[in-house]
């Protein structure tokens, strides 16, 4: 039986010398190691033998098997070694040939015209907060002094989620969150920009859209505050040649209310389809804390005034870009993006 495994030994170092791949060792190391090896069926036949060369016997033929398996180890390096030196040398790599180019988006304009207003907004002095998008029935309508009965409580103009929880329809809640965090402090000067939701879906309005809320609540705060602050606004949105207007409009929470008209960027005043002739587009809406407002608030309104606006930051990035249907902005359109690499 020692011939035997002689002889098994001599064969194995020859034939694993002569193995070329790494396939072909594997196959090797199978047909003398494995369980239907050829050392295996040598161990097998040991029963055939005296019990004083059993011992003898098996411990040669686990050496056997040791330096066979030391033989496959020592020819893998080899031929793992090989395998990578033939791999340097054919996959060499031309670097005189041209790059792959990635397809790079630029930020999204409502984001460039986003950054740009709470920049305006803090050069004047704004702090900026944010709110919730999930608010509560109380902050975005109750508080504000929207009465139930009010229209745009309907069902149809909000998205809610239980009877108490909904998406917000704007971000004037966080006026209200706002004041109660100040518990009565002066002054209260916030931009609020986010996300708000509405049933609305068509080229100038979105179902989901961002506005940027502005509030300021001190002593002596009047009409013509807030009037020269939206010129401002406007003028280092716009350019300093930019007028804007003020309509009477009617919002629950502002008394006396205003919707503000900037003069047309694309015809300079004088008439196109953007500003529908008009010369004007609405951007905002606006106007002095209502009284009921600083009460749910927690401030005393025959002390202190505010004022207040809730501009759309999707209608001005519209005319800021002469952008005609909304959408483009959500589309994820590389296209889209691309033109305002740099901003
Ligand atoms: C409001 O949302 C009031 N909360 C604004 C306000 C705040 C008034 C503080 C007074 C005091 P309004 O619904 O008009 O108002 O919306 C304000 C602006 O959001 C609009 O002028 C318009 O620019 C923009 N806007 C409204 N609906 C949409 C929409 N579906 N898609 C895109 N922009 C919209």
């Amino acid at each position: 039986m020692r011939d035997k495994l002689n002889s098994i030994l001599k064969i194995a170092t020859n034939e694993i010398d002569g193995a070329n791949t790494l396939e072909q060792l594997n196959d090797l190391r199978v047909k003398y190691l494995g369980k239907k090896g050829e050392i295996t069926a040598v161990l097998r036949q040991m029963g055939s033998l005296s019990p004083e060369e059993r011992p003898v016997v098996g411990k040669y033929a686990n050496e056997v098997k040791e330096q066979i398996q030391e033989l496959v180890c020592d020819r893998e390096k080899e031929l793992k070694q090989k395998e990578m030196e033939q791999k340097l040398t054919q996959e060499t790599i031309d670097i005189t040939l041209p790059g792959v180019k990635r397809n790079i988006g630029g930020l999204n304009p409502l984001t460039i015209v986003k950054r740009k207003m709470e920049e305006v907004f803090m050069s004047m002095g704004y702090e900026i907060v944010e709110g919730p998008e999930i608010e509560n029935e109380y902050f975005n309508f109750e508080a504000l002094n929207l009465p139930s009965t009010h229209p745009a409580r309907d069902m149809q103009d909000t998205f809610y989620i239980t009877k108490e929880f909904l998406l917000r329809t704007h971000t004037s809640p966080v006026q209200i969150r706002t004041m109660l965090n100040k518990q009565g402090k002066l002054p209260v000067k916030i931009a609020s920009p986010g996300r708000v939701f509405r049933k609305d879906d068509d080229p100038t309005h979105s179902p989901i859209f961002q506005q940027i809320e502005g509030l300021v609540i001190d002593k002596d705060i009047t009409m013509a505050d807030l009037k020269g602050t939206l010129l401002l606004f406007a003028q280092k949105m716009f350019g300093t040649n930019k007028k804007i207007r003020l309509r009477p409009s009617y919002f629950p929470f502002t008394e006396p209310s205003a919707e503000v008209d900037i003069s047309c960027i694309m015809c300079e005043g004088n008439g196109c389809s953007t500003c529908s002739d008009t010369g004007w587009v609405e951007i905002l809406g606006a106007g002095m804390v209502h009284p009921n407002v600083l009460k749910n608030a927690g401030y005393d309104p025959s002390e202190v005034k505010g004022f207040a606006f809730g501009i759309g930051i999707e209608r001005v990035a519209m005319l800021k870009y002469g952008v005609k249907d909304i959408r483009d902005f959500y589309s994820g359109d590389i296209r889209v993006s691309k033109q305002f690499i740099g901003g």
